[in-house]
């Protein structure tokens, strides 16, 4: 009888002491926090300004979600095409007032996402979520929770506060905890004349709103860092040293890295060990930088695959927070969407089906030409196959169906949004 493919790739992974049965239903199980934001652009519910605070969205690809609606529609879509278990990620501007009835964002309340909080549920997933300190008429001068205009810093804290209270109560009804995750675009286009009073008045700040009574097994604070931001190019606030001291020195506050934030020669899959060295969590936002902090659609590609293989073979599945974060407006946000989904899945895969414990021995053993040819062996076992299972198991397209699904809904639901 003629083996059929994933049953003679699984052989040739067994013989590296790889047990694809093993892994297959370990990766379904490891959560990857699906943003809410690819869908419409990263407008949300609650203001009709443009998109600011460094960041942008380029294309105006026919479809866009224009409503709670829509975008929930779309995203039960994207997660009826992705493999493997998910967690949704919702910025604070995507407040739904279902009672007609606006609030800013210092006085948002849990019901306001109650609907999120209901699509976790029906999806039996948790939920991240972000204060947005952008896209707003009280972000002043570019600055938020490090304005020197004590109302404006007010405003802000507020915001985080209200925030730490939705989140608790995401992850009280959901049962996972929350990751929330602080991140501004606080900063300067030109010199400025006081780098550290707005970096301690940004401490201060994130301290006054962390310091409200929540649970931290429930609620997870995170710090993000950037290098700098599109008209914020001369001075970001939250730089990466800022971020990593305050995550340091707040018990109970993760580091999160995202991959577009740093220099270009920069590469987060070597900080992901030099942080797990110290901290017991940290978060990761998975995205795809092209020259600049793009936000393209993550692909199955080198620094990816490196990524998802240090947190494999650092044996941190369980301490890293792994969150995707990109948007792009130039194709079919579904398409996009799922893709970056997809590709996340695949690089974790590839790194579960890499013989980790085999190539840290050659190293440890400075066997360093064997340790080349290995790992350039593993480059190209037949993943594909294994891939393509999984796909299977999961009851989701293969990458060969994908795009006539993606297709068909643009035909029946996209182009209907005139
Ligand atoms: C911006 C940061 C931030 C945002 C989202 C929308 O550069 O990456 O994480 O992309 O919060
Ligand atoms: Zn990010």
């Amino acid at each position: 009888m003629c083996m059929n493919r994933y049953e003679s790739a699984k052989a040739i992974y067994a013989d590296l002491g790889i047990d694809t049965e093993k892994v297959l239903v370990k990766l379904a199980t490891l959560p990857v926090s699906l943003h809410c934001w690819q869908g419409d652009d990263v407008r949300g519910f609650d203001h009709d300004g443009p998109l600011t605070g460094g960041i942008q969205t380029t294309g105006n690809y026919m479809g866009r979600a224009r409503t709670p609606d829509e975008l929930i529609a779309d995203m039960e879509m994207v997660m009826s095409l992705c493999p493997g278990a998910k967690k949704i990620n919702v910025h604070a501007c995507y407040a739904i007032f279902e009672d007609g009835k606006f609030v800013d964002r210092d006085k948002l309340e849990p019901k306001h996402f109650q609907r999120w909080i209901d699509l976790a549920k029906k999806y039996k997933v948790g939920i991240d979520f972000n204060p947005t300190f952008f896209s707003h008429p009280m972000v002043k001068d570019g600055l938020t929770l490090s304005s020197p205009d004590e109302k404006t810093r007010k405003f802000w804290i507020e915001h985080g506060k209200a925030c730490v209270r939705i989140s608790e109560e995401m992850a009280k009804q959901t049962g996972y905890p929350c990751v929330m995750n602080i991140w501004t675009g606080d900063g300067f286009k030109d010199i400025p004349a006081d780098r550290l009073g707005p970096r301690q008045r940004y401490k201060d700040s994130i301290e006054q709103f962390l310091a409200i009574p929540f649970d931290k097994n429930l609620v997870k604070p995170c710090v993000e860092s950037k290098v700098f931001g599109i008209g914020v190019e001369a001075y970001t606030v939250g730089s990466a040293e800022f971020a990593l001291s305050f995550a340091a020195m707040h018990d109970g506050c993760l580091p999160l890295m995202d991959n577009g934030h740093y220099h270009p020669t920069e590469v987060v899959s070597d900080k992901i060990p030099a942080l797990l060295a110290f901290f017991p969590e940290i978060a990761l936002h998975i995205t795809r930088p092209i020259r600049w902090d793009s936000d393209h659609v993550v692909l199955f590609d080198d620094e990816t695959k490196e990524m998802a293989k240090e947190i494999v073979r650092c044996d941190a599945l369980d301490r890293v927070y792994m969150a995707l974060d990109y948007f792009d407006a130039s194709i079919n946000r579904i398409g996009a969407w799922t893709v970056g989904f997809r590709s996340w899945q695949k690089a974790l895969l590839s790194a579960m089906l890499t013989p980790n414990a085999m190539l840290k021995d050659l190293q440890d053993q400075n066997k360093m030409s064997e340790l080349m040819i290995a790992q350039e062996m593993v480059k190209t076992l037949p993943f594909g196959d294994i891939w393509n299972e999984y796909c299977t198991r999961n009851n989701v397209p293969s990458d060969l169906e994908l795009f006539a699904k993606i297709d068909a809904y643009e035909k029946d639901v996209l182009a209907k949004r005139v």
